[in-house]
């Protein structure tokens, strides 16, 4: 796997790929890159070498600011991605037949300016920012990962929603050729992957889409090219590989939801007040610190750590019954 990343990635060594402070002094590298006018002389084929185009968004003061960020070598060997078989380790191996170029993403539903978008306009056209996220899944594992991405309200302004639109939903790519775990007898989850959003929540300032992660074009098993990112809610939530976004009235169905209502809720917040039916949400593992008998779990906090940003969309429901 690492001999992987070092072919897409022939400026980063292997002992590189580790720390917060190698991945500033990196953003520093890419940085003078942009000054010299190079990352604008990649447009607008930066897209097309997929897993190593420079990606730069402004720093977001929306970040999560006080941890260490997850080595990049976790954030893209440790992965679900149904599409591409269900081990964690299946997508590094299979995304890469995925063809991220050209990419369209339909906007339809209860809108006034529905648009079928060429991904490369609407990233020229809505300013990529930077953001550091505490991302924490269902399966108990937490990461913080440097996202580059656009603020999904961006995007839905855009389309000019209707007043009745009160729910948005997405979907996943559906490319059997393309997409190892689409094809065969045994298929995981009935496609499209589905999942949506009430229409405050898709509003919120918190919610991106991401088209990049640490400074870089998306890698295909982190959703390239453009995935959703909702911080406070469970990993699952983050649809990858977007091609449609509707907008609707009444709550769409989401995969997981269809696949086990009893264990997966349309909200999906992250709260360590729910337990999972097999397992505590009380606490997390935050991937790549420590491991074995020095595993070291911290507490789960409510709405991953953004309630004071996020709490009120919630304001009188009870958490215990919509999860
Ligand atoms: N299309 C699609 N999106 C998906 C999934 C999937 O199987 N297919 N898995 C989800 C789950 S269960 C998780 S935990 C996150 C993982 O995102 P990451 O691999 O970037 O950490 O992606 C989510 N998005
Ligand atoms: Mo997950």
């Amino acid at each position: 796997m690492v001999a992987m990343l070092i072919k897409h990635r022939p400026d980063i060594a292997p002992s590189e790929i580790i720390s917060r402070s190698v991945y500033l002094r990196r953003r520093e590298f890419l940085a003078g890159f942009a000054a010299a006018g190079l990352v604008a002389g990649l447009s607008p084929g930066f897209l097309r070498d997929a897993q190593a185009a420079p990606m730069k968004g402004a720093p977001s003061p929306l970040s999560t600011t006080d941890e260490t960020v997850t080595p990049l070598r976790d954030v893209t060997t440790y992965n679900n991605f149904y599409e591409f078989g269900t081990d964690k380790g299946d997508p590094a191996k299979n995304a890469h037949t995925l063809k991220t170029t050209p990419w369209k993403v339909k906007v339809d539903g209860l809108v006034n300016k529905g648009a079928d978008y060429d991904l490369e306009d609407l990233i020229r056209d809505i300013a990529l920012e930077e953001r550091i996220y505490r991302m924490r899944c269902v399966e108990g594992w937490s990461m913080v990962i440097p996202w580059v991405g656009i603020p999904l309200a961006s995007v839905l302004k855009r389309v000019e929603p209707q007043g009745s639109a009160k729910f948005v939903a997405f979907e996943t790519l559906v490319r059997p050729a393309e997409m190892v775990g689409q094809r065969g007898y045994f298929q995981a989850l009935p496609w499209p992957y589905k999942d949506g959003l009430r229409m405050d929540e898709a509003m919120h300032p918190l919610t991106i889409l991401a088209v990049g992660l640490y400074g870089e074009t998306m890698p295909n098993q982190n959703g390239a090219p453009i995935r959703l990112v909702v911080p406070w809610k469970y990993g699952f939530k983050s649809i990858k590989s977007i091609v449609r976004i509707s907008l609707t009235d009444a709550q769409p169905a989401i995969s997981w939801q269809e696949q086990n209502a009893r264990e997966y809720g349309f909200y999906s917040n992250v709260n360590p007040q729910v337990d999972h039916p097999r397992w505590s949400q009380a606490t997390e593992r935050r991937i790549g610190e420590g491991s074995g008998l020095f595993v070291r779990r911290r507490p789960t906090l409510m709405f991953n750590g953004y309630g004071d940003q996020v709490a009120s969309l919630y304001a009188g429901m009870d958490l215990k019954k919509f999860i």
